[in-house]
């Protein structure tokens, strides 16, 4: 079942055991607030040497670094998009921040994945929609990539709620 490879669940990321976390971060990837700044703490100064090396990343793309002191190989790197109140690509954008990370971690044999809510925080994207655009291109993966599992690592239960909601909507289409 597609369900059994998509895991909600609330935790810090920065726990994980996944082979590769993604961060939620800004174009610039030199670190901030929210998941970018635990993220960064957790894996210490590395992290922002590489990335430092790495020229930032634009919305809705991804690079790759180490995992240093994390207890995950890799750190997929995303800027989400910023809410601008829906008409400026936003939803386009925010896929483009799940899919490319994912497609980061397969190239680089990752089969374990974990997601922050991208761009629901700071970036204030409404956590309905980032919810459902977010399932909707993670179960579309999955289905292509009957070797890899993603969970969704959510900070708080109304988040994981959003998230289990938008799976009973895409789950069984
Ligand atoms: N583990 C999992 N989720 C977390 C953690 C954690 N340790 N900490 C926070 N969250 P945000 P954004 C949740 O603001 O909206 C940064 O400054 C948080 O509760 O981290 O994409 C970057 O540098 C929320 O549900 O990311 C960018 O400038 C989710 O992670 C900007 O913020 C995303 O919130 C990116 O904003």
């Amino acid at each position: 079942m597609l369900e059994d490879r998509f895991s909600i669940v609330v935790g810090d990321i920065t726990q994980s055991r996944a082979e590769a976390i993604v961060n939620a971060a800004n174009t610039t990837l030199l670190g901030g607030s929210g998941v970018d700044g635990a993220i960064h703490a957790a894996a210490g100064p590395g992290l922002l040497e590489e990335c430092r090396t790495l020229g930032g990343c634009e919305t809705g793309h991804a690079k790759l670094t180490g995992g240093y002191r994390l207890p995950s190989r890799y750190v997929l790197h995303t800027p989400g998009p910023i809410w601008r109140g829906g008409t400026a690509g936003e939803d386009a954008l925010l896929a483009g921040s799940y899919l490319s990370s994912l497609r980061l971690a397969a190239e680089y044999g990752a089969k374990t994945v974990a997601f922050p809510s991208i761009s629901t925080g700071v970036y204030h994207f409404p956590l309905e929609r980032a919810a459902r655009t977010a399932t909707e291109t993670i179960l579309a993966f999955l289905r292509e990539h009957p070797d890899m599992e993603i969970t969704m690592a959510c900070f708080d239960e109304p988040t994981k709620a959003a998230y289990e909601r938008a799976l009973a909507e895409y789950g069984a289409a």
